[in-house]
Order: structure tokens, then sequence, then C-alpha cells
């Protein structure tokens, strides 16, 4: 019986597949789609692949391009310092939630305001998924985690970082924001290359956040999932481009 190849992108490195995320991961979809987008624009080449510590180090060695996997929270200078030094090389930095607005969160602040010329991707799964599903800047008001038995309580812990409208406000009109969702794919990936294709185009600072599953610390089944995905972080985390340089996007 033949046996049938799943559609990988040209851009992924073969040998290290299957991947190591978890069965029901987003990770794997974000992914995905920045395989397709190194594919469409044609930049395996010029593509540095930039991960930090939490789950998004599981791709280290995902792309057949040049890699590079960082200290907690340090992947943004290490692709700003990469960008400055060869403008010609497009930076593409991969983090969590944990890694960008909480111990990377000066580094993402600093460079927008700077308008420095990569693109970072942000997971958001709403917890610290590689330590065992900690309290992270993104857990939702109520949201039980390792850290939070009874609940994120919103008196002793503030509420969630919204990430893109805290860079929108920040940011001048180069940059381009947006937040997507592993639960529509085409959208988020259109996100992703449009914030590819501003850094190519040399317009300024790039971020997408995109909605991610972790079903393995959320201890949810396939439905569970996909609803607190689809019902509870999008009613919080409202998905759609905030600010383009490509003019009115999709919302
Ligand atoms: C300087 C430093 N502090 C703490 C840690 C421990 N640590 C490893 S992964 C992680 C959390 C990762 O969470 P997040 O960035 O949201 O990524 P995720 O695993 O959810 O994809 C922490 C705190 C570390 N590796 N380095
Ligand atoms: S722990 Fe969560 S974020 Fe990490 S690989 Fe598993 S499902 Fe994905």
């Amino acid at each position: 019986m033949a046996s049938v190849q799943p559609a990988m992108p040209k851009s992924w490195y073969l040998p290290s597949k299957p991947h190591k995320f978890c069965p029901g991961c987003g990770h794997g979809i974000v992914l995905k789609a920045l395989g397709e987008v190194i594919d469409e624009l044609d930049i395996q080449n010029r593509v540095v692949f930039g991960c930090d510590i939490g789950c998004s180090l599981l791709s280290w060695n995902f792309f057949a391009v040049d890699s590079t996997q960082t200290h907690h929270g340090r992947t943004t200078p290490v692709m700003v310092g990469m960008k400055r030094a060869n403008p010609d090389l497009i930076c593409v930095g991969y983090m969590g939630d944990g890694g960008g607005y909480s111990i990377g969160s000066q580094h993402v602040l600093n460079s927008a305001v700077r308008n420095e010329k990569v693109t970072l991707i942000l997971v958001n799964n709403t917890n610290y998924a590689m330590t065992g599903g900690q309290l992270a800047p993104t857990t939702l008001p109520g949201q039980i985690t390792e850290t939070t038995p009874y609940g994120r309580d919103v008196a002793k812990t503030g509420y969630p970082t919204r990430g893109p409208e805290m860079l929108a406000a920040i940011t001048t009109d180069g940059a381009y924001i947006a937040r997507g969702t592993v639960a529509k794919f085409r959208q988020m990936k259109n996100f992703i290359k449009r914030a590819v294709q501003n850094q190519m185009e040399g317009n300024g600072f790039s971020f997408v956040e995109c909605l991610s599953t972790c079903p393995t610390n959320w201890r949810t089944n396939a439905r569970q999932t996909w609803d607190f995905l689809e019902d509870e972080m999008e009613a919080y985390f409202k998905v759609g481009e905030l600010k383009s340089p490509f003019g009115k996007g999709e919302k």
C-alpha cells in the first residue's frame, strides 16, 4: 500500500520531522504558516530564524535555514543585532508569551520604540508551557494554572497583557502589528507574510501574536481545547490587524 506523504513546506528541515511538539499543540501550525511564507516569498537563503527558551526552542532545527536558539527572552536582541550587522538578512524571532511579554518584554518594547527592522512571532498559549503550566502574563482572569490553582485573581496579579495593542500604541507608521489565531490558518499566515514583507521593504518593526493551543497544560481534550481557544481566548484577545503600512487589511 502506498504511504501518504504529508505536504510539508520546502523550507522545513525534513530529518527533524515528525516534530517534537505534543499532539494538539498549536506551535506546529504557526511554524507551518511561517514555512509556507518562506517558500512563497522565496527567501530560504536569506532568513535567519531565532527561537527562544520555552516550547518554542523545540523548533531549533525545524527549518532548513540558518537558525539560532537564545536564552529566555533574548531572541529579540539577537535578531536585532544580526539585522543591524547584515541588513540583507531577514531576521525572524520566535518566542512564547513568557519570553516576549515577561522576561524579554524590555527587548520587545525597546526594539518596537526604535522601529528595529525585524519580524517577531509570539505564540500566546496563556501559560508557561515548557516548565509545567505556570501563570503567564497572558493567563486569562479566573484561569487555573499550576501557580493559580483557584484561578487567576486579577486583584493580585493584574489583567492579562494585550501585547499587540501595547505595541501599536508605541510604534511609528512603518510598523506592522497583528494578532492571528491557529484556528484561522489562512488569515494568520497572511499576517505572518505581511510581517515578513514589511521587513523586506525596510518599513520597520513587525510583530504577529498567534493565539495557540496547549492541551497538555490546559489538561483539555480536543473539543475543550478548541472551545477555549475560539471562545475564551478570542473574546479577550481580539484577532485582526492593528497597524499596517499596507493599508486596510483583514480584520
Ligand atoms: C533566565 C531564565 N529564567 C527562567 C527559565 C525557566 N524557563 C524555561 S521555559 C520558561 C517558560 C516559557 O514560557 P513561554 O515563554 O510562555 O513559552 P512556552 O513554553 O509557553 O511556549 C521558563 C520560565 C530559563 N530557562 N531562563
Ligand atoms: S507543553 Fe503545550 S506548548 Fe509545549 S509542546 Fe506541549 S502542547 Fe505545545
